[in-house]
C-alpha cells in the first residue's frame, strides 16, 4: 500500500476529498510505471507482447473509482491496465500474465498477454475478437436484474469496436430491458491505423445512444474528475434502476497500437508531437500541485515506492515457472 501525505487535510479539487485525488493519481502512476516496464522487457525480447494503454489512464481510473470494485461486475479490453489495477489485481497479476506464467490469475499463462481476467475481483475474461464483451456484459446485467441484485455491469472498448454487429446488439438489448449497464467507449480516435473519420460518419460515439434507448454521454478522458464524476452520475442511475449509460470517454493512444505496430507508417511526427501535449499524467500531476495536494518531495517519494512494486513484480514474474503443459492444456482441449 503507497502512502502518501496530503499537504493540506482539507484540500479539495471540484468537490473532491484530498484522499481520492491522490488515489487517483496513485493509480494512474503505477499503472504507467507498469506499462513502460512491459515496453522495455518487449524490447528486451523477454515478453512475446504488450499492448499499451498510456493515454488511456485518466479515464480508466475516473471511471474504476466511481464503481463500487471487486462487488460490481467489470468486463474489460486489451487497454485496461490501468483500471484492471484500480480494481484490485495487482502488478504482480498482471506481471505474471504478461509472462504466461503459473500463477497468472488471468487463465493460468493461457491466454494473450493483458487478456485480464481475476475471478475474486469480479473482473471477467478479455475475449480476443473486439465486442464480444459488450453482449456479455449485457447478459451479465440482465441477470443481475433478474436475481434483483444491485451491482452494475461495466464494460469497456475502443472507438473503432463500436461498429461490430455485439455493439449493436448489446446495446438495443439494453435499452429494451432498462440494463444496469455502463458501456464505456474510450475514444483514441483510431482502430490500430484507421483514423475515426474512416470508421464512422459521425464526430461523437455517444450519439449512437439515441437509437438505442440508453443515455449517451461524452466526457474528456484526459480528466480524471470529470469523467468519475459522468462515471458516477451512470452507476448511480443504473444501481437505482434507470438503466443503461454509453459513456464516451475521449482519450489518447500515446503509443503504437501494440508491441507489432510501427505508427510511423501512418502518423505524422507533429501528430505525435501533439499528442505527448495531451497526456493525461503531468496535466492531473500539475493540477494537484498547484492545489496544494501534492508536494514535489511526495511526488518523489511515490515515483520511488511505485517503481519499487514494480521491480518486485516483474522480478516475481521473471522467476516464476511455466505451468506443466499436460496441465496448462487440461481445460482447453478435451482428453
Ligand atoms: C472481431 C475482430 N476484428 C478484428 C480484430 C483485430 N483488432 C484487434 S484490436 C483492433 C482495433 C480496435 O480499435 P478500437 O476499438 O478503436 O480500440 P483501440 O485498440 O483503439 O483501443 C482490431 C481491428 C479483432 N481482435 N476482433
Ligand atoms: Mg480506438
Amino acid at each position: 500500500m503507497v502512502m502518501t501525505a496530503v499537504e493540506s487535510a482539507t484540500a479539495s479539487l471540484a468537490g473532491l476529498p484530498a484522499e481520492l485525488l491522490l488515489d487517483m493519481y496513485t493509480a494512474m502512476l503505477r499503472a504507467r510505471r507498469l506499462d513502460e516496464r512491459c515496453w522495455i522487457l518487449h524490447r528486451q525480447g523477454k515478453i512475446a507482447f504488450h499492448i499499451s494503454g498510456m493515454g488511456h489512464e485518466a479515464a480508466q481510473v475516473g471511471v474504476a473509482l466511481a464503481m463500487r470494485r471487486g462487488e460490481d461486475h467489470f468486463l474489460p479490453y486489451y487497454r485496461d491496465m490501468a483500471m484492471v489495477l484500480a480494481c484490485g489485481m495487482t502488478p504482480r497479476d498482471v506481471m505474471l500474465g504478461v509472462f504466461g506464467k503459473q500463477g497468472d490469475p488471468s487463465s493460468g499463462g493461457r491466454q494473450m498477454p493483458e487478456h485480464y481476467a481475476h475471478r475474486a475481483k469480479n473482473i471477467y475474461s478479455v475475449s480476443s475478437p473486439v465486442a464480444t464483451q459488450v453482449p456479455q456484459a449485457a447478459g451479465v446485467a440482465l441477470a443481475e436484474k433478474l436475481k434483483g441484485g444491485d451491482r452494475v455491469a461495466v464494460t469497456c472498448l475502443g472507438e473503432g469496436s463500436t461498429n461490430q454487429g455485439d455493439f449493436h446488439e448489446a446495446l438495443t438489448w439494453a435499452g429494451v430491458h432498462k440494463l444496469p449497464l455502463i458501456v464505456v467507449v474510450e475514444n483514441n480516435e483510431y482502430a490500430i491505423s484507421v483514423p475515426m473519420e474512416k470508421q464512422m460518419a459521425i464526430s461523437r460515439v455517444s450519439d449512437r445512444a439515441l437509437a438505442y434507448g440508453v443515455r449517451g454521454v461524452t466526457v474528456d478522458g484526459l480528466d480524471p474528475i470529470e469523467t468519475y464524476h459522468a462515471a458516477k452520475a451512470a452507476i448511480d442511475l443504473a444501481r437505482s434502476g434507470g438503466g443503461a449509460t454509453l459513456l464516451e470517454v475521449r482519450v489518447v493512444r500515446l503509443t503504437p497500437h501494440s508491441s507489432d505496430d510501427d505508427d510511423s507508417t501512418y502518423r505524422s511526427k507533429e501528430d505525435k508531437a501533439t499528442l505527448k501535449t495531451n497526456d493525461p499524467l503531468p496535466k492531473f500531476r500539475g493540477r494537484l500541485l498547484a492545489a496544494g495536494l501534492l508536494s514535489p518531495q511526495h511526488e518523489r517519494e511515490l515515483d520511488e515506492q511505485l517503481a519499487d512494486e514494480v521491480n518486485q513484480a516483474h522480478q516475481a514474474a521473471e522467476a516464476a515457472p511455466y505451468p506443466e503443459v499436460e496441465w496448462a492444456a487440461g481445460p482447453v482441449y478435451a482428453p
